[in-house]
């Protein structure tokens, strides 16, 4: 019988040095690995224990993957309007205009797309609910705050080092993300990268932060840009320093249309820079999940909006 826990790809070595906020990521200072996919068919309970012991789970192909791809062509179609899209070129591949778009139209048509009718139904597709409410045994609740993002080949963008509960402390601290690629997007397309047993290493940070914060107010210690924090709440940038520093490994993957990463709110990830060699838009959708009967962290309960300091 085949093991139902997919094969972990630990020669997986990506065609080009992966960057991220001008730190090279090597191949050849052992601190790349590969995320372990799983098949969702092995069953809730046994999804929890490896999130649980992972602090991520890697859904292959959990989604429809034409389901996906239509709503990628979707986005895109709306994007290409503020001239984020080669012209011409079919919205599905999302390839990088080379002139610059119109950024202003771009953010106003992404901050509507996540206001969207479609968006919503994306996120609260029928497998994807029903899975988040046995997952978290009782009813699901997905925060209303629910972010999209693209990163267009040749830029620096990438995410700095970051666990998610530093922006959601009003709450509960069982929450889980799920990151869902928006199309194919293989590791040099910048998608996220996992600190490996990361998990407890939050676990420890949050509880010197607690000590370090006994003297803020309420309102400042749930906040992400309190005196405490480094600027945006960041853990780091520099990649390459934090595997040195907590002696472990990114965990970087090829993500396909479909697939679905949960993590734990404690869990450090980042992503890289998008270096694309067929110019392809990277794009995905972070959104968060909870039990209802929970304690719900009230900032989030509203839509994204850029510059909302969440
Ligand atoms: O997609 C990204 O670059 C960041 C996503 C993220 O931080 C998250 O899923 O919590």
């Amino acid at each position: 019988m085949s093991s139902p826990v997919l094969e972990r790809k630990e020669d997986q070595v990506p065609a080009a040095d992966l960057v991220a906020n001008g730190k090279i990521l090597s191949t050849a200072a052992n601190r790349l690995g590969g995320l372990v996919p799983t098949d969702p068919s092995i069953g809730v309970e046994a999804i929890r224990r490896l999130y649980h012991e992972n602090g991520y789970v890697w859904l292959k192909r959990f989604l429809d993957p034409e389901a996906v791809n239509a709503f990628r062509s979707w986005v895109f179609a709306h994007l290409a309007r503020g001239g984020l899209l080669e012209a011409g070129s079919d919205p599905v591949l999302g390839r990088s205009s080379k002139t610059g778009p119109d950024k202003g139209q771009v953010d106003r048509i992404l901050m509507s797309l996540v206001r969207s009718v479609a968006f919503e139904g994306f996120c609260a597709q029928p497998r994807l609910a029903r899975f988040m409410d046995e997952f978290l045994s009782g009813i699901s609740y997905l925060h209303k705050r629910k972010i999209m993002r693209f990163t267009q080949p040749g830029t620096t963008t990438a995410t700095p080092a970051h666990y998610d509960l530093v922006y959601l402390r009003g709450g509960t601290t069982r929450l889980v993300t799920a990151w869902i690629p928006i199309g194919d997007t293989p590791v040099d397309m910048g998608g996220l990268v996992y600190l490996e047993g990361s998990h407890a290493i939050g676990v420890r940070m949050e509880e010197e932060f607690a000590r370090k914060s006994r003297d803020l107010s309420a309102e400042e210690r749930v906040s992400a840009f309190n005196r405490n924090m480094t600027e945006g709440g960041w853990v780091s940038k520099d990649l390459p320093d934090m595997a040195e520093r907590f002696d472990t490994r990114w965990l970087i993957a090829d993500y396909e249309a479909g697939d679905v990463v949960l993590h734990s709110p404690y869990m450090i990830h980042a992503s890289t820079t998008n270096q694309s060699a067929s110019n392809r838009i990277r794009l995905s959708t972070d959104i968060r999940y909870q039990n209802v009967d929970d304690e719900i962290d009230a900032r989030w309960g509203n839509h994204w909006s850029l510059g909302d300091m969440l």
